[in-house]
């Protein structure tokens, strides 16, 4: 059943192309920090704030989103590496199953442990498809996985795990090149995707310019997740030029 957070998301597309994600790891600096870079991206142009990350040491995902409800009303979001990061704090949670990789922990294991929990936790939950591509270097998440990513200039594979990602009824699909990747998914991939499903589109890893966040954004994405980049440029500016760039398509 679409929760009132997503539905919320999803009607924001009515008046925007699309929508901005800032992802905080919490790994990235102290809680205080981490909540300031939060409500910095909160209060110039996020629709959303993803918390968390394929390899997190720190799980202060309860102190950190605290600390952002004090801040904002903006919808706090878990993005896991797993079942042990679920806890109480955010709102909703992406609740993914890496489907672009044959490994079924991280298919199937991991989110029939962490189900009991977002259900007793009443998390609102995005049944999301996390597909990760290849983008130049090892990333975290591939490591971790222990999958292998899909093939960069092969959208056609990317294009058909999407549809069996609807076809298996999930409503979202993460096109995801990892956290730091020297290179983003494909704008060709993304349009690709776009034509093959209806599904809600994000698309992340290694975006560090507005015009590859636009990009992307032209090509079909729904959603642009930034991370990275703003542990480094944490600046009101920086925030704005991107959500106008993921918002208007500029
Ligand atoms: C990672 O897609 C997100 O899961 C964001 O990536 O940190 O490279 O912006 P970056």
């Amino acid at each position: 059943m679409i929760g009132k957070i997503e539905s919320n998301l999803v009607e924001g597309l009515k008046t925007r192309k699309a929508l901005f994600f800032v992802l905080l790891d919490p790994d990235s600096g102290s809680t205080e920090r981490v909540v300031e870079s939060g409500l910095m991206a909160a209060q110039h142009g996020a629709d959303a704030l993803l918390l968390g990350g394929s390899f997190v040491g720190n799980a202060n995902f309860t102190k950190i989103s605290e600390g952002l409800r004090k801040g904002t009303s903006l919808p706090i979001i878990l993005f896991p590496g797993g079942c042990s990061h679920v806890v109480a704090g955010p709102d909703a949670i992406l609740f993914t199953t890496l489907l672009s990789g044959r490994n079924p922990q991280y298919l199937i294991d991991e989110q029939v442990k962490g189900a009991v929990l977002v259900k007793s936790l009443k998390m609102e939950a995005f049944p999301t498809a996390y597909l990760l591509v290849e983008s130049g270097k090892t990333t975290a998440v591939e490591f971790i996985s222990n999958t292998r990513p899909l093939p960069a200039d092969k959208p056609a594979i990317a294009a058909a795990h999407a549809m069996a990602a609807e076809l298996l009824g999930l409503r979202w699909v993460y096109l995801e090149a990892g956290s730091g990747a020297q290179n983003p998914v494909p704008a060709d991939m993304v349009r690709m995707v776009r034509a093959s499903t209806p599904l809600k589109l994000i698309v992340g890893g290694g975006i560090r310019q507005p015009s590859e966040a636009r990009d992307r954004v032209l090509a079909g994405a729904d959603a642009i997740v930034i991370g990275n980049l703003f542990e480094k440029e944490n600046d009101p500016a920086r925030f704005r030029e991107f959500a106008d760039a993921v918002h208007r398509g500029v």
